[in-house]
């Protein structure tokens, strides 16, 4: 069974969350038409899929992305990713950045998105990634609860209210930290519609 800790009410501008995550509310709100149209751009290319665990099983969410991501199969095998291009790299570096990650150099963006009823449970970014480096994750669309975790699953976790434009960035300490978000609430959002999309931007092992 969770323990949750009492529910996070941040406050704007950037805001330690735990060692090494920083919550930055709002950061991406005014570049989200420009975040949006990157997103259209990946997924002419590389529409949504559907998403497994390493386990096999089948996940609520879609997803797709664009740089050095080869975990992209598809009927016919691995395809490869849209190039992850420099504005969305250097939004990246400027959110890392203003949480104190200035030397952060991703060079891939995995995009997730989430239909009412989908969730993602507490997991840790491991597979892939190189976890010297932090996790830079923007929520477009429908608001979302995000938990954040420790280093064990049973740890206390955080319930973060995240909206359209709000960034996590997570590294340090807390790269290896439990992470996932509660089931999507139904709702529309004036931009996207019915639907949530969250990027996160990593530096995979190559
Ligand atoms: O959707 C989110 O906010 C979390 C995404 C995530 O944890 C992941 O892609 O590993």
């Amino acid at each position: 069974m969770l323990q949750f800790e009492e529910y996070f009410e941040p406050e704007k501008g950037p805001q330690a969350i735990a060692d090494g995550a920083v919550f930055l509310q709002e950061f991406a709100r005014s570049e989200s038409a420009f975040l949006i149209e990157e997103i259209r751009k990946v997924v002419a290319k590389a529409p949504f899929r559907e998403a497994y665990t390493k386990g096999g099983l089948r996940m609520s969410l879609t997803s797709t992305g664009c740089g050095a991501i080869d975990w992209l199969d598809d009927e016919e095998g691995r395809i490869s990713s849209p190039a992850l291009g420099p504005a969305l790299r250097a939004f990246a570096v400027r959110a890392a950045t203003a949480a104190g990650y200035p030397d952060f150099m991703p060079n891939a963006c995995l995009i997730n998105r989430y239909l009412p009823g989908a969730k993602l449970g507490l997991h840790q970014d491991r597979e892939e990634t190189d976890t010297d480096e932090p996790i830079v994750s923007v929520s477009l669309g429908l608001p979302i609860t995000f938990l954040f975790g420790g280093l064990d699953r049973s740890d206390p976790t955080q319930r973060i209210a995240l909206d359209h434009g709000d960034v996590i960035v997570w590294g340090g300490a807390s790269r290896m930290a439990f992470h996932g978000v509660l089931t999507l609430k139904d709702g529309q959002h004036p931009i996207l519609g019915r639907q949530r999309i969250n990027l996160t931007f990593r530096k995979i092992k190559v």
